[in-house]
């Protein structure tokens, strides 16, 4: 047996995924994405370190509040919970190797079913790493990053390290304990802290304040176990308002910096941004990735998209190639991400049930990335587009302006300025100008 393809090819009759150009009109080739191609100094693969999310496309069975599973996954009939996570492991490694996937990302329960049991969930996720780390071996995908899944379990409805008892908040801590050591284990470059129930529902039960001491605290002795035991990679905190609380403490970028920088952890956390948590706080991505880059925290990213008309997390897979070039444009300026990656936290839709839909997905994913660092490279390169940013501020950049950045001027000198120098001229933002450049380039 391969221990790169395992027992069974759960992809039957996919190849290997390769670029085909522009071209083709193969819907299981790149267009796109061409990974040894050199774009603004760098292959696209260390540009775009894309990552596979286990939890969407290994476990997500397209159930919905509505309806049963329709995604019936071959790898998920073994009666044993450690026999059926290696099928799991088989297929997905076999997925990421066809699609030429560099890295991966789970939780502690997508790669093995949990129990209540402390020891037992020890045991099954060390042993479930053994063999993942045999996989990565032999196909050479990484570990992007681990987690913990500290919000599907019963006990974790009024939150984890946030949990008004302190027995649930140990029992967090276990959790997150065995997924760093399986991080460490694996290799992984970063561990990711999602807080989707570290939030309230309601004030009139909730001690905020207490809660968000609580949750500094538990990051504290996380980040001190995981250094403590060798871990060189980043912590990184994943921002998103609400959904499946009322109201989360991680908001968006500009809060969590707020949170970070409260409870002295900048040394070691940096953001996880993602696309859907951007619209749902009423920013844009490139927003997120602005304040993020900004100050100097644009750590990792997880990739999909939202629906326009409705107001919850759908988790699409990224088609949108304006978002990505502006985004892109962040990303070139920032230096990447560093040191994460682009994790398609993303599902296919509960109606799309072929094999080869996942494949499908992240082709499009991919390619939509690829398109748009080309055209946000030639915008850098070849227009004035950063030339008429620049320029707009041209007045801060010598005489009073400069001394006003320089904190040489008093309120009572602007007051004067002010007087002397009578009205402001009228100056264009020049939006569309700059829309239509953009436009140009894709
Ligand atoms: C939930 C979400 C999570 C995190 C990891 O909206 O994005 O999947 O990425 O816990
Ligand atoms: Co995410």
């Amino acid at each position: 047996m391969s221990l790169l393809l395992g027992e069974q090819e759960f992809f039957k009759g996919i190849p290997k995924i390769q670029f085909e150009g522009q071209e083709s009109d193969n819907p299981l080739a790149f267009r796109w994405y061409d990974e040894n191609k050199v774009v603004a100094g760098k292959p696209m693969k260390e540009w775009l370190k894309f990552a596979g999310a286990y939890w969407h496309s290994f476990c997500g069975t397209g159930a919905d509040p509505f309806g049963a599973p329709t995604h019936i996954f071959a790898w998920d009939k073994k009666l044993d919970a450690v026999e059926r996570a290696k099928d799991k492991a088989d297929a997905a490694f076999e997925f990421f190797t066809k699609l030429g996937l560099g890295y991966y990302c789970f939780h502690d329960v997508d790669v093995v079913d949990y129990t209540d049991d402390v020891v037992d969930n020890e045991k099954r996720l060390a042993t479930i790493t053994d063999y993942l780390h045999e996989k990565q071996k032999a196909s050479g995908v990484q570990l992007l990053w681990g987690t913990a899944n500290l919000f599907s379990n019963t006990k974790y409805m009024n939150g984890a390290s946030t949990n008004p008892d302190f027995l649930v908040l140990t029992h967090a801590a276990a959790q997150v304990k065995s997924a760093i050591d399986a991080t460490i284990k694996l290799g992984g470059t970063g561990y990711t802290f999602w807080g989707g129930r570290e939030g309230y529902m309601s004030l009139l039960n909730t001690n905020m304040k207490r809660e968000k001491e609580h949750l500094a605290k538990f990051l504290q002795v996380s980040r001190d176990y995981a250094r403590a035991n060798g871990f060189k990679g980043s912590f990184y905190i994943e921002p998103k308002p609400c959904e499946p609380s009322k109201h989360q403490y991680d908001y968006d970028a500009e809060t969590v910096i707020g949170f970070l920088r409260q409870y002295d952890l900048l040394n070691d956390f940096k953001l996880n941004l993602e696309v859907n948590h951007a619209t749902l706080a009423g920013h844009t991505m490139q927003h997120e990735m602005q304040i993020a880059a900004d100050a100097g925290l644009l750590g990792s990213m997880d990739a999909n998209r939202g629906d326009m008309q409705n107001g919850w997390d759908t988790d699409q897979f990224p088609n949108n190639i304006n978002e990505l070039t502006e985004c892109m444009l962040i990303f070139i300026e920032a230096g990447g991400l560093n040191p994460g990656g682009i994790n398609f936290d993303a599902k296919i839709r509960r109606n799309s049930t072929d094999p080869a839909d996942l494949f499908y997905a992240h082709i499009g994913g991919m390619d939509t990335f690829a398109r748009a660092l080309i055209a946000a490279d030639q915008i850098l390169q070849k227009s004035d587009y950063k030339k008429i940013r620049a320029n707009r501020y041209a007045s801060f950049d010598a005489g009073n302006g400069q001394a006003f950045e320089n904190g040489k001027l008093s309120l009572t000198d602007l007051r004067d300025i002010a007087a002397k120098s009578g009205v402001p001229e009228v100056i264009s933002g020049k939006q569309e100008f700059l829309e239509n450049l953009i436009n140009r380039f894709i």
